[in-house]
């Protein structure tokens, strides 16, 4: 089943992160600009200046748009271009963590709270210290520790962090290399910080090889999401210029993951982007595509689709 349409038709909305929080489910969305921009491959048109907070009494309910919930202006280390969040909740508050770049152009990933998972969220001063790049997921495991996935190529600037320090002119490794890995940190307690320094994801191939930079059928570009099911952890993501949505699984939140398969063929627009959640013991695959727009790949908007598992646990592939 899916809602065939946008679920979100009065704003443009991208990269959502699906949730069951209360019963209901909340969408995390980028808000695309309403605006024409030109485009290139450090995603400047991607200008987002806000985010909104939606929910639903299911998948394939009707939408409430709960309003704004944090502006750029309201974020005090943040310059420019909040990119696609996600939430949490723990010990009674909501976390939203955001990409964003900070004064100096850098991608960070900040931290935003409210007692509501509606909001208004309260950003904290600062990014998380040790923080990089774009598409921030988190992860509750089962023992009750959460995990901070993240990391995108080309405009979400991975690739300015192969030696640790951030260059301006990282370029992508060479095509018989093994690919940029998505990066993933321990949070603390109290959700703010990192415990330890970001770890890359190694994703490998079913003879246990890294993959490498030019399997762009499968290796990884950006959009992170983390799910149990089962007892298999499944890292999924998207592959950025092959425009899939695809899977690896392991046995662990760590990896490394072994590759899968395709969850997701192209969708219409550039990117793809999604999240997988339970709700009532159905999945549901949130992602977004540029239909409402006519194919502007700036101006998305939100699918849901349900997803079902084979009895070997892969992933059902999925047309938009
Ligand atoms: O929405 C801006 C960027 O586009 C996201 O961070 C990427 O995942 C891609 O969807």
């Amino acid at each position: 089943m899916s809602s065939r349409s946008p679920l979100i038709t009065h704003m443009f909305t991208a990269d959502p992160s699906a949730h069951v929080f209360e019963g209901r489910v909340f969408i995390y969305p980028s808000h695309d600009l309403d605006k024409d921009m030109e485009e290139n491959d450090n995603g400047d048109q991607y200008a987002m200046e806000d985010y909104h907070v939606f929910s639903q009494p299911d998948p394939l309910g009707p939408v409430t748009d709960h309003g704004q919930v944090l502006h750029l202006r309201d974020v005090p280390w943040a310059s420019q271009q909040l990119w696609a969040p996600d939430a949490a909740y723990r010990n009674g508050r909501y976390y939203l963590y955001f990409p964003a770049r900070d004064k100096q152009g850098v991608f960070r990933i900040g931290v935003a709270t409210s007692e509501r998972p509606e909001g208004p969220f309260r950003a904290e001063p600062e990014p998380i210290p040790g923080s990089l790049s774009i598409d921030p997921c988190v992860f509750a495991d089962r023992d009750g520790e959460f995990y901070l996935y993240f990391g995108g190529v080309w405009g979400g600037q991975l690739q300015c962090w192969q030696t640790g320090e951030f260059r301006a002119d990282g370029k992508m490794p060479p095509d018989d290399q093994p690919a940029l890995l998505p990066k993933v940190a321990k949070l603390s307690a109290d959700m703010l910080t990192f415990v330890a320094p970001p770890q890359d994801v190694v994703i490998v191939d079913d003879k246990g090889e890294k993959l490498k930079a030019g399997d762009i059928t499968r290796r990884y570009f950006e959009g992170p999401w983390m799910h149990q099911h089962n007892g298999t952890y499944y890292l999924s993501y998207s592959t950025g210029d092959a425009h899939t949505l695809v899977y690896a699984t392991a046995d662990n939140p760590l990896g490394p993951f072994t590759f899968r398969g395709t969850i997701l063929t192209p969708v219409l627009g550039w990117t793809t982007h999604h999240s997988i959640v339970e709700h009532n013991g159905r999945w549901w695959l949130y992602y977004h595509d540029a239909s409402l727009s006519g194919g502007i790949s700036y101006k998305r908007s939100v699918k849901v689709q349900e997803l079902f598992y084979e009895a070997d646990g892969s992933i059902r592939p999925m047309t938009p």
